[in-house]
């Protein structure tokens, strides 16, 4: 069974981090229940859910992604950019120890798992305001022994890695080729963004289904061309916070 860990939405998620969008006012009722329907895809396509409770005064703390990186393994913690996303991975360690064999990276390491893409043995890392090279160092010592390779990847103008690509299938990466170079990516193939949903690189497969916002109708069209299955969520409050859907959960395997 696949466990799926996601934490509730802090009182405080209107005071998050935003680096490359401006702050509008969070509905957080509704963002609440966007929350809510996102666990419920995940619970109809097979995973066990395990909803840790808000943490009132960590005002990104749903975006769990950021805090662990997962691996058949081994879970690496993290350590957040951000400094006021820094405390969240302390309940994440409790949440993770009964499922996974957990490593940390330390100071002066930063890294948020939305910026570690995995593709089998190769693990690629944005170089983003939240991630840098003292991590990539660390990570490949702590993983180098799994037979784990890790590379930094230059981005533009988005947050983090997995704003810019992420992985569809085990060939397949969805990609937005103005935020990362797709040259990097080596052996796979692509589906692009639709150029007028530039933030639509971020899905989250699961099951042989691929869970997408449906904000984003053209690059949906394009993963049904190629014969995916779409599961679509609104997590447009969530999006105002600078989330989409794969940094709402950790997927342990
Ligand atoms: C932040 O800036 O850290 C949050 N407001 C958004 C984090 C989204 N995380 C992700 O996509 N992995």
């Amino acid at each position: 069974m696949v466990n799926a860990i996601t934490r509730e939405i802090s009182p405080r998620f209107a005071e998050c981090e935003l680096t490359h969008i401006e702050r509008i006012p969070i509905d957080l009722t509704i963002a609440r229940a966007q929350h809510c329907e996102y666990i419920k895809v995940l619970q109809e396509l097979g995973c066990n859910v395990i909803e840790l409770p808000a943490e009132p005064d960590l005002p990104d703390s749903v975006f769990v992604e950021d805090t662990a990186i997962i691996l058949p393994e081994v879970a690496v913690i993290t350590r957040p950019g951000a400094d006021s996303r820094k405390p969240e991975t302390e309940s994440i360690v409790r949440a993770l120890t009964p499922l996974i064999d957990l490593v940390h990276v330390h100071a002066p390491a930063t890294v948020d798992g939305g910026d570690v893409l995995v593709l089998g043995k190769r693990i690629y890392v944005g170089l983003s305001t939240r991630s840098n090279s003292e991590a990539i160092q660390q990570l490949n010592a702590l993983l180098g022994g799994f037979g784990y390779s890790v590379t930094g990847v230059e981005l533009h103008n988005c947050l983090h890695l997995k704003s810019a690509v992420t992985r569809v299938d085990g060939q397949t990466l969805l990609i937005n080729q103005n935020y990362v170079d797709l040259a990097g990516f080596e052996n796979f193939d692509f589906i692009e963004v639709d150029p007028s949903e530039p933030d639509a690189a971020n899905c989250l497969p699961i099951a042989g289904s691929i869970i997408f916002p449906i904000a984003f109708p053209k690059t949906r069209a394009r993963l049904e061309e190629r014969g995916h299955n779409v599961v679509t969520v609104d997590v447009s409050e969530l999006a105002k916070a600078e989330g989409a859907v794969t940094c709402c959960s950790l997927i342990v395997d």
